[in-house]
C-alpha cells in the first residue's frame, strides 16, 4: 500500500492524490493495488467524519477525488467477451453509495462478466424482476449503512420467497459488511474487495 497515497486521499489533497496515482501507475502498479490505497485512505475519512472532524462536504469532496483517480486508470474499463455468464448488482433501497459498486462493475466486466448493473436505492422489486429476466448465477448486493442491513435481509428473504433463491448465489459487500452481518442477512458470500468478487463468482460459474 502506498502510504503517501493513503494519507493524501484522507486528507483530501487533490493534488497529491492524483500525482501519487500517476506515479505508481507510472511505475506499473496494478490498478487494484492503488485502489486499496485509495479505498484506506477513504475508510479514514469515514472515520474522521464519526468523530466529527469532518463533514458532509468532505464526505461528498472524498466521493470526487476518489472518482477523478480512479479516471486515470483509463483503459480499465475494458469489457471482456462476457464468457461467464451474467452478474447482477445494484445498491439496496435507501442508499446511494455506488463508488465501490462501481469499482465491482468495472473489474467484472474486464474478468468477462456481463454485468447489469441496477444502480443506487434499488428496490426490492427490481431485484426480483432483473433475475427472472437475465438469469444471473450470481447477484450483488452492495450496502455502506449499517441502517440498511435490515433491507438487504428483507431482499434476500424476497428473493427466497419468489422461489428464485436455488438457483442463484448472493454476494453482498460494502465498507460496514462483515462476516456477521452476511449470516444475519442469510447471504452466501460477503466481498471484501473487487478482486475477491471476481474469485467468487469465477469459483461459482466454474471457471
Ligand atoms: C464517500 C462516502 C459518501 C458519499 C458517497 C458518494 C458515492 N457516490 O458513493 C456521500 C457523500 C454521498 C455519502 C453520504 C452518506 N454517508 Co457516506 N461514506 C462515504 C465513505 C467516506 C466512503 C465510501 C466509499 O466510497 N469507499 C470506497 C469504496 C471503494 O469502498 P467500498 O464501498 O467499501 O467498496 C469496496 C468493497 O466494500 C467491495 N464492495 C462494495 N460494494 C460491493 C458490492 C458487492 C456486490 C460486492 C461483492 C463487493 C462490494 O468492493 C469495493 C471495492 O474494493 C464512507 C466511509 C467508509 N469507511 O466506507 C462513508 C459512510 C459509508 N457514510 C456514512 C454515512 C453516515 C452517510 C450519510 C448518512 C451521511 C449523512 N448524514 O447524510 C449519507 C447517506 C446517504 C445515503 N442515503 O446513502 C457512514 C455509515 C455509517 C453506518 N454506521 O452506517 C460511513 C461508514 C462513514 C462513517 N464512518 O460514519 N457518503
Amino acid at each position: 500500500m502506498s502510504k503517501r497515497l493513503v494519507e493524501a486521499m484522507a486528507a483530501l489533497d487533490e493534488d497529491v492524490v492524483l500525482e501519487e496515482v500517476q506515479s505508481l501507475k507510472n511505475r506499473g502498479v496494478e490498478p487494484l493495488e492503488i485502489i486499496e490505497s485509495l479505498q484506506e485512505g477513504m475508510s479514514i475519512v469515514g472515520k474522521r467524519f464519526e468523530s466529527k472532524e469532518y463533514f458532509l462536504s468532505e464526505l461528498i469532496m472524498s466521493a470526487e477525488v476518489f472518482n477523478e483517480a480512479t479516471k486515470l486508470f483509463g483503459g480499465m474499463d475494458k469489457s471482456g467477451k462476457s464468457k461467464n455468464g451474467v452478474f447482477v448488482l445494484g445498491t439496496i433501497y435507501d442508499d446511494i453509495h455506488d463508488i465501490g459498486k462501481n469499482i465491482v462493475t468495472t473489474v467484472m466486466r474486464s474478468n468477462g462478466f456481463e454485468v447489469i448493473d441496477l444502480g443506487v436505492d434499488v428496490s426490492t422489486a427490481k431485484f426480483i424482476e432483473a433475475i427472472r429476466q437475465y438469469k444471473p448465477k450470481v447477484v450483488g448486493i452492495s450496502c455502506l449503512l449499517t441502517t440498511c442491513f435490515d433491507n438487504v435481509k428483507e431482499c434476500i428473504q424476497a428473493i427466497k420467497d419468489a422461489g428464485l433463491r436455488n438457483g442463484v448465489k448472493v454476494l453482498i459487500g460494502g465498507g460496514p459488511i462483515d462476516e456477521a452481518t452476511g449470516k444475519y442477512v442469510k447471504a452466501d458470500i460477503v466481498a471484501k474487495n473487487a478482486q475477491n468478487t471476481v474469485d467468487y463468482c469465477k469459483q461459482f460459474v466454474g471457471v
